[in-house]
């Protein structure tokens, strides 16, 4: 690079052409040639784009793509994996390759829950690579989530203020019981609240501090069309908690809780007896089916697993919404509150509310299988999985009498998945183990049997849940089955003594093989569940579409940038970013005033973003092309404060800055 000023310029002009050029590329290949030859003298910074190899001629790189393409020939589609371990008491020998090659894109995205980490993780299926994480109900820097004016709105007010959340079970909105691909929601059991996040821009858009309860945990779309969203309140307490009855446990209450997909309001709640634990829904639109695991109502853990059985709750959707039409509710919190205890009145006759099914000792998960004619019931302190016939169970007098099967299937059994050709598959807790078993054959043998058992896999260790692709759908993809362990004690490479979890990739192939373990893949503390979606399900932006914010927020463009004082104490500050500058070189406020910054990044290209950090006032942008993001925040002490971008996107990101020059008040 020369010294001479020119030189430079020209070296910044042609390093911005390039990567306009193989950006406009990637948005619109018919637009650029392949072979205009330039050549890429900091192609590094690019090499690791898919997109990039895709165009392929460029002359710089071309030995370096060259070497990516050839790693393609080597890792087909079937390569036998090498980073699998050896499977355990199966290894690996018929070689289900799940490597995707570089620059190959994964068949479907998997959504993790993260457990008390707050948020949601987005992985490949069939590679296992964490493509994104989107925080929730935790603050993330990297995304600027909890640092800008709405997000932190939205955690403060709708979101109830706290700092954390605990989520466990994320679902996919459904058209027709299909995924639509628009939203995934998500419960937070620490603090009883379900958010919403927009698929379009993978980002956390809505969040309701459900009424009434202090923990959702088991948490469900209602199918076929995501009329609701459904939370399980786990935890019983007095109705409304505001001090009475606290030493009376026997008053304590727990709620199921129907929030309005749209809106994110709560628009009905059912008391019922006993807990709530986890929920699925049929595919009909009229049950959801929610475990209870401490019927005693006992308030510590020998009282809790004192009875040899518990029971399953069915709720009547449409004889539940028909009670609150008809005013049969007493309204807590402003919320509709219709009882489904036992003894409720609502309870008597044929169209009882919530039916109550005898089910063997502390059940745990509820999954509705593929064709919607079964809950399956694990019985968690039972080694049982109990199939309730939902065909059946609106027409039978004792609930008990839908009942359809009962399968013996090992110690500790949790969670159920499907692989669409009649085989469940459930998750072992205490024997960490995958049972696979016939569903027809089950419905035939005597309860308690374990005929049903074709095969077990060794998993490890001690699995929770477990999920096959798009097993919650109609129609189930079969091929592989994660199993997410909730230890993996000596698996990996020792790091200090809070371990990772372990999700092992199971290939299942249409389930009529063998299961083999294929893949260890180690996860932060904590995922709970994952859901699984074809890549052609869910269609996301590549950059803001500005008339989605339109009216709530500007969009800056470099002429608009500037400082507008709003009186004496308050600056509005509006400015525009791109490579590699801002809307402002520099821009002056008074000591004290109160400052809200509006910021655009103007690029209509994709994977150009721009942060926006100020040191020593906390703020801490991260802005995608198009989009807009706002900030307010108070200058307090007069000096110089730098501004830099904070994502890398140009070979003159370090430049990429502004002052804000503070000036004493006098
Ligand atoms: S739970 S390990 Cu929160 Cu889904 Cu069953
Ligand atoms: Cu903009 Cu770095």
């Amino acid at each position: 690079m020369s010294e001479d000023n020119t030189d430079t310029e020209r070296f910044v002009e042609e390093h911005e052409r390039q990567i306009n050029d193989l950006l406009q590329d990637v948005e619109d290949p018919a637009q650029t040639s392949d072979d205009d030859g330039f050549s890429m003298q900091l192609g590094g910074l690019e090499l690791g784009r898919r997109d990039f190899m895709k165009a392929g001629a460029a002359a710089g790189v071309a030995s370096a793509a060259g070497a990516l393409a050839g790693c393609q020939t080597a890792l087909p589609d079937s390569a036998t994996p090498n980073d699998s371990g050896d499977g355990g008491s199966q290894g690996s020998s018929s070689g289900h390759g799940h490597l995707v090659a570089p620059g190959e894109k994964d068949e479907y995205y998997g959504f993790w829950s993260g457990g008390h980490s707050g948020e949601i993780r987005i992985i490949g299926i069939p590679s296992m690579r964490e493509l994104q994480r989107i925080p929730v109900f935790n603050t993330e820097a990297a995304r600027g989530y909890g640092y800008d004016d709405q997000t932190t709105e939205m955690l403060e007010n709708e979101g109830g203020g706290y700092t954390w959340g605990d989520n466990h079970h994320p679902n996919l909105s459904e058209t027709d019981g299909e995924y639509d691909g628009e939203y995934l929601y998500v419960n937070d059991k620490a603090n009883g609240r379900i958010a919403r996040v927009n698929l379009k821009y993978f980002e956390t858009d809505a969040i309701v501090d459900v009424p009434n309860v202090q923990s959702v945990h088991g948490c469900t779309v209602l199918s076929p069309d995501t009329k609701y969203i459904l939370g399980n309140g786990e935890f019983r307490t007095p109705l409304p908690n505001d001090g009475r009855d606290v030493n009376d446990p026997d008053k304590y209450t727990a709620l199921f809780s129907a929030v309005d997909p749209e809106s994110m309001e709560t628009v009905w709640q059912v008391k019922v007896d006993g807990n709530l634990d986890i929920v699925d829904t049929g595919k009909e639109g009229r049950w959801a089916i929610a475990s209870c695991y401490n019927s005693e109502e006992a308030v510590e853990i020998q009282g809790m697993t004192h009875d040899d059985r518990d029971y399953a709750k069915v709720f009547d959707i449409p004889a539940i919404e028909e009670a609150v039409d008809a005013g049969e509710y007493e309204e807590i919190n402003g919320v509709p509150v219709v009882d489904g205890t036992r003894d409720s009145d609502l309870n008597e006759g044929d169209d009882p509310l919530v039916r109550y099914v005898s089910t063997p000792k502390s059940p745990h998960c509820v999954e509705v299988g593929p064709d919607g004619k079964y809950a399956f019931i694990a019985g968690k302190l039972s080694p049982t999985v109990t199939m309730l016939d939902l065909d059946k169970i609106g027409e039978v007098d004792d609930p008990s009498d839908a009942v359809a099967g009962r399968p013996k299937v090992g110690l500790g059994p949790l969670h159920t998945t499907f692989d669409g050709n009649g085989h469940a598959y459930t998750s072992l807790f205490i024997d960490s183990q995958v049972a696979k078993w016939d569903i027809e054959e089950a419905a035939n043998a005597e309860l308690g049997s374990s005929d049903p058992v074709i095969e077990k896999q060794d998993v490890h260790y001690n699995p929770g849940h477990i999920q096959a692709l798009e097993a919650m759908t109609t129609d189930p993809d079969g091929e592989w089955l994660v199993s997410l362990n909730k230890l993996s004690k000596d698996r990996f490479l020792p790091v200090g003594p809070i371990h990772p979890d372990n999700d092992q990739l199971i290939h299942i192939g249409d389930g009529e093989k063998e299961m083999e373990l294929v893949a260890d893949h180690p996860a932060y503390p904590e995922p709970h569940d994952c859901i699984f979606a074809h890549k052609d399900k869910i269609d996301p932006a590549t950059t803001w579409d500005r008339e989605d914010y339109e009216g709530e927020k500007p969009f800056v463009t470099e002429e608009d940038s500037g400082v507008e004082r709003i009186d004496e104490e308050t600056v509005h500050v509006k400015a525009s970013s791109k490579r590699s500058e801002y809307g402002m070189f520099d821009f002056t406020v008074k000591e004290g005033d109160e400052v809200r910054l509006t910021m655009t990044n103007v690029e209509g290209v994709r994977d150009i973003i721009h942060g926006v950090a100020i040191p020593e006032h906390d703020v801490n942008l991260a802005i995608a092309p198009q989009d807009t993001r706002e900030v307010t925040f108070t200058a307090d002490d007069p000096g110089v404060y730098w501004i830099y971008c904070t994502y890398f996107c140009s070979a003159l990101h370090l430049e990429m800055r502004s002052r804000m020059i503070v000036e004493p008040r006098d």
